[in-house]
């Protein structure tokens, strides 16, 4: 593998008060620590602290490079606008479906893109000749394309660890379209589940107007990859740490503190994500509804301090504590509180050990994107470890939730459904808990933190092979070789060029795209060599073509096939004069029905084809009506001599005995050139492209533009230009 950087918005160490480097912990940093990425990297990203309470900068960065991290250093101005504005009081409640939370302040998007701008200079200057660099979330969405502008060389993977909203709620966000522009610099962008990602897909669709395909889309000249990687918890980590002694003794303290009461866990993050206020609601509701559980139950709820320069979350844990007071007030006893709120963070062991203690841990967040917590619980449940049988109170709203159907599954503002919830968790047997735990704890092992970034590492690895030739130029010099070769030889040459998007650029009204002189002169010049044959095979009437090209000698297909004018017979003719084209009475009826239910669609009817139309429709409505009428077609045509095909915006049904391929064919087979080359934009084009060449050197295929192609060149009407012009150079120069 080339070697590969991490990138996170927070690096997983720092420096503390006696100057020396320690790790942190949370949801990413550890999840990455237990991912066990093989081999050496880097990792990049902010530090902990900002340039102005940095003495010494060049010894700060030293330190860091010495353990293999490198640091990007901020004002603490913009660390402000970036982190505590942008990312955490623009976005995150965005992405987390929260607008009403949501503040917008125009500093912070500049502090944001600076921000950006600042890692990808640094990744640029340290990121290693064709290397691999994958970046972790949300506080880095403008940093993809930054950075593949600064180095194309390196392949770019993104990794979102929160929810992708609907496309209602992110259009809400002026910086949208900068906004899916930048995550499309990347080679692969991964979510950690399916909604996420189809959600995606919709703002692509909506906001920018791009149609994507099943694992991905075409982005200028590159492949973007989308994939669905569900991120799994540091499972040998855990492991390792309930083999540990500080483990073992946690264990038999808090055992004997619970004094044969029942524990029940919670652990997360302060966020208002995570739904704690909720949560207290239900324990509340519980304890009142419950008076017998009062002095048995201990509601343990780690609250690890989160963000805590973001007003949000301030007030947040003042309004926990507060309510945390009250409940215990309300129903706490002497020498017995039932909720404990613990507002700090504990070592992995001692947390292992809460895990292993716990009956019922509840993860109830509000929406959260994966959730660790939920995995490490039913993980810790191992009866080596002396753990406890226990079972998982889970929010249907945590992307954890596909994968952990055997945990009770809650809807955190059902408060009655939760208040069940732990009814039916503290009198379920043991049994029914192990097995319940059992079901589930294979699947999580299997998909750990480790597999999860080994499958991710793996398709950034197989992306980029785009075909997509950077030396497109160099290998067509090879093949204008071959054609100028056989020429000199008296040998035959045969050319097929489409004309929109192969010879000439699209324009807004079709009439207008009319051959410059350049190109009306340069098909003369190739088609004025005797052993050269050249035909213009295209989907326009034959009435522009014979205006704009009529007078050359060259052949001339019109309507993808339908008509053809051959050099020597200088006269429009049906190519194949059987054509029957009754199959149209059938299918229109289909269209006329799709309009009459898409608002924006339109039917185009051409002699050999029926084309509906959807690109003033509403985008994703067009696409879903579009997928509806292609079923339907392609059930109704089975007998028919169509081919239904589902192009950019349109849905067209053509004659099986009409189509470009059909035409070249034609054409190869009365030439009988020796070698042949055929060149063109677009799906119709694909069609020449897939004959079987009668030519007894080589049939060369040129794919213009981007999209998949079966051809074996790729380049732009500019580097096709240029090289006719060439051929045709060296063409005048021979004779
Ligand atoms: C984001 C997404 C997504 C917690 N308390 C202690 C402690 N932790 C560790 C847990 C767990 C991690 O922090 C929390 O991870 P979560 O996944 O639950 O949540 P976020 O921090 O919000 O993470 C989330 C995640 O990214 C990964 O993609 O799942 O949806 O919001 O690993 O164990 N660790 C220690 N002591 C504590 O007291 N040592």
């Amino acid at each position: 593998m080339s070697h590969l950087t991490l990138v996170s918005n927070r690096l997983p160490i720092r420096i503390n008060e006696e100057g020396e480097v320690e790790r942190t912990t949370g949801g990413l940093a550890s999840a990455l620590a237990g991912a066990g990425i093989p081999g050496d990297y880097t990792w990049i990203g902010w530090g902990g602290i900002n340039e102005e309470e940095i003495e010494d900068q060049d010894a700060y960065i030293k330190k860091l490079n010495d353990v293999g991290v490198q640091p990007v250093i901020l004002k603490t101005e913009e660390f402000e606008a970036y982190y505590e504005g942008y990312s955490n009081s623009t976005l995150w409640p965005m992405l987390h479906y929260m607008k009403g939370r949501a503040k917008f302040d125009p500093e912070w998007i500049n502090g944001y893109r600076a921000v950006n701008k600042k890692f990808a200079e640094v990744i640029a200057k340290a990121a290693d000749k064709d290397g691999q660099v994958w970046i972790h979330d949300y506080h880095l969405l403008l940093l993809p394309k930054m950075l593949r502008e600064l180095r194309p060389d390196i392949k770019i993977g993104f990794f979102l660890h929160t929810p992708w909203p609907s496309s209602e709620i992110i259009r809400a966000l002026p910086e949208r379209n900068e906004i899916l522009e930048g995550l499309l610099g990347c080679d692969v962008i991964g979510f950690h589940t399916y909604n996420y990602l189809r959600h995606f897909n919709s703002c692509l669709l909506r906001i920018l107007g791009i149609e994507g395909e099943a694992e991905g889309l075409w982005h200028g000249d590159r492949m973007v990859r989308m994939g669905v990687y569900p991120i799994g918890h540091n499972s040998t980590g855990f492991h390792e740490a309930m083999q540990s002694k500080t483990y073992k003794e946690a264990l038999e303290l808090h055992k004997e503190r619970l004094a044969g009461g029942k524990l029940i866990l919670s652990v997360e993050r302060l966020d208002y994500t995570k739904g704690v206020p909720e949560k207290l609601e239900a324990i509340r509701q519980f304890l009142r509804q419950n008076p017998e559980q009062r002095s048995q139950v201990n509601f343990v709820i780690i609250a690890v301090p989160s963000r805590v320069g973001v007003e949000e979350y301030n007030m947040l844990a003042e309004t926990v504590q507060r309510e945390v007071g009250a409940i215990n007030g309300d129903y706490g006893e002497v020498g017995h509180s039932p909720v404990q709120f613990l507002h700090r963070g504990f070592p992995m062991e001692e947390l292992a050990a809460f895990y292993a203690l716990a009956e019922v841990c509840m993860v109830t967040p509000i929406i959260d994107g994966m959730n660790l917590v939920a995995k490490e619980y039913i993980d810790c449940k191992r009866k080596k470890y002396n753990a406890r049988a226990g079972v998982l109170i889970l929010s249907e709203f945590a992307g954890a939730a596909q994968e952990m159907s055997h945990s009770l599954l809650i809807n955190p503002h059902d408060t009655q459904g939760v208040v069940k919830a732990m009814e039916q968790a503290l009198s379920m047997s043991d049994e029914e808990m192990w097995s319940r735990v059992r079901a589930m704890q294979d699947r999580l092992a299997r998909n750990d933190a480790g597999a999860w970034a080994k499958r991710f590492l793996g398709d950034l690895t197989e992306s980029g092979t785009t075909d997509h030739d950077p030396d497109a130029h160099e290998t067509l010099a090879e093949v204008e070789e071959n054609l100028t070769k056989n020429l000199a030889s008296g040998r035959k040459v045969a050319l097929f060029l489409d004309y929109d998007g192969t010879l000439r650029g699209f324009v807004d009204r079709p009439e207008d795209a009319i051959p410059d002189k350049s190109l009306v002169d340069l098909l003369g010049r190739l088609a004025a060599h005797d052993s050269l044959r050249l035909a213009v095979i295209s989907g326009r009437p034959k009435t522009f073509l014979e205006k704009h090209l009529g007078h050359l000698p060259i052949d001339l297909v019109a309507e993808h096939g339908y008509y053809w004018k051959r050099r020597e017979v200088g006269e429009w003719e049906l190519m194949n004069p059987h054509v029957d084209n009754s199959w149209v009475d059938v299918v229109l009826p289909h269209l006329e029905w799709a309009v009459t239910l898409t608002p924006g669609s339109e039917i185009e009817v051409k002699t050999s084809s029926v084309v509906w139309h959807y690109r003033q429709a509403d985008p994703e409505f067009g696409l879903w009506r579009a997928k509806g009428l292609l079923d339907e077609l392609t059930a109704i045509t089975a007998s028919l001599p169509v081919s239904v095909h589902h192009g950019q915006k349109i849905v067209e049904i053509a004659s099986q005995m009409v189509n470009k391929g059909v035409a070249t064919d034609f054409l190869m087979k009365d030439w009988k050139p020796d070698v042949a080359l055929a060149a063109g934009d677009d799906q119709t084009d694909e069609t020449m492209f897939a004959i079987t060449p009668v030519c007894e050197d080589h049939f060369h295929t040129v794919k213009i533009g981007t999209g998949s192609t079966r051809a074996e060149h790729r380049t732009t009407i500019e580097g096709l230009r240029n090289f006719l012009e060439s051929l045709a150079d060296t063409l005048s120069n021979q004779s």
